[in-house]
């Protein structure tokens, strides 16, 4: 039984996708990576042998899926936030028995193929894909019901944001969980731990040149959605851990002095000037269960990788 919701209400229809481009220094935001072509390669990004985030939480979500399925119960609405190809999910539902699997992406149309696949493997499973853009807050949409949410949110997918803006998304869940039909909820979340400087940058800066290639990919996106003028050919990808501030960053260098120009402006860029298309902030133990607490969820259990490399959280909102 799959059911499909187009919701654009947090879509920001009339902001400009390259209003960031006149700041100093310019960005653009990483939700534009993800149309078809870069969800794609976002696919196959967590198939390198150096993006180590996705391995490691599946090693967790597979290793110690008995026991997350114990601390979270059966007959939840799981609510996988960013669900793309689905296939962490699908590592769990089998163990975790939902009542209803509700994923909403950016990507409408790349999930709705996903869940023509999980309905295969799940013909009893009650399946609603909702396409919406939840980065700024989760709207829950109004004629789906929310009884008992398990908030999924895997891949370190928090990391995108500042820790300001994490803490407001989670609270948005907090606020989904309260207003749910019991009024209680958790969250089952994955974040990926600071670790060695060389074995991160590595996963984002990969030999083959997938990510490379996801980065890049935004430009073309931005092209095609906002008639902007990029040349994918006169960018180069840099990514490098910024110590100060515990994240990596992706930047779109230029490699030569060019104007861009599109629908609403154009901006002068220099060679060796650079774009920032994404942060990854890296968190401590500490630190993620302190981000948690502020945003109104007490952890309930922990679970780490054999290499200490990744964190999963069951956190529970807590009342009022
Ligand atoms: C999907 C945001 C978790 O930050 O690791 C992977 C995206 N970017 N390689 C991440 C990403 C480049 C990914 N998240």
């Amino acid at each position: 039984m799959l059911r499909f919701i187009e919701d654009q209400r947090g879509q920001r229809q009339q902001e400009d996708p390259l209003q960031g481009l006149r700041e100093t220094p310019p960005r653009l935001s990483p939700r534009y990576f993800y149309d078809s072509l870069g969800s794609h390669l976002f696919a196959a990004i967590t198939e390198l042998d150096e993006y180590y985030p996705t391995r490691l939480e599946r090693s967790i979500l597979v290793g110690q899926g008995d026991a997350i399925a114990r601390s979270v119960g059966p007959g939840r609405t799981m609510v996988d936030l960013g669900a793309g190809d689905c296939v962490k999910a699908e590592l769990l539902l089998h163990r975790l028995q939902p009542a209803h699997y509700v994923a909403i992406d950016v990507a409408g149309d790349f999930l709705k193929s996903s869940l023509r696949r999980i309905e295969a493997g799940f013909p009893r499973l009650k399946i609603t894909g909702v396409a919406a853009d939840f980065s700024a807050g989760l709207q829950w949409p109004e004629d789906l019901e929310c009884r008992r949410p398990l908030f999924f949110y895997p891949g370190s997918s928090i990391g995108n944001f500042s820790l300001p803006d994490a803490r407001a998304l989670l609270r948005s869940l907090w606020q989904a969980c309260a207003q749910s039909d019991e009024g209680c909820g958790d969250l089952l979340i994955g974040v990926d731990l600071l670790k060695s400087a060389a074995r991160m940058q590595d996963a984002y800066d990969d030999a083959l040149g997938v990510t490379a290639s996801f980065n890049l990919n935004l430009l073309r996106h931005l092209n095609r959605i906002a008639g902007a003028d990029f040349d994918v050919r006169a960018f180069r990808h840099r990514a490098h851990f910024n110590d100060e501030r515990q994240r990596i960053e992706m930047w779109l260098v230029s490699r030569c002095d060019q104007q861009v120009r599109w629908h609403g402006g154009h901006r002068m860029l220099r060679a060796g000037e650079a774009i920032l298309t994404e942060c990854s902030y890296k968190y401590s133990q500490e630190g993620f269960s302190a981000l948690l607490r502020d945003s109104g969820f007490e952890v309930v259990r922990r679970w780490l990788d054999d290499t200490r490399g990744f964190l999963v959280c069951h956190a529970r909102g807590i009342a009022g």
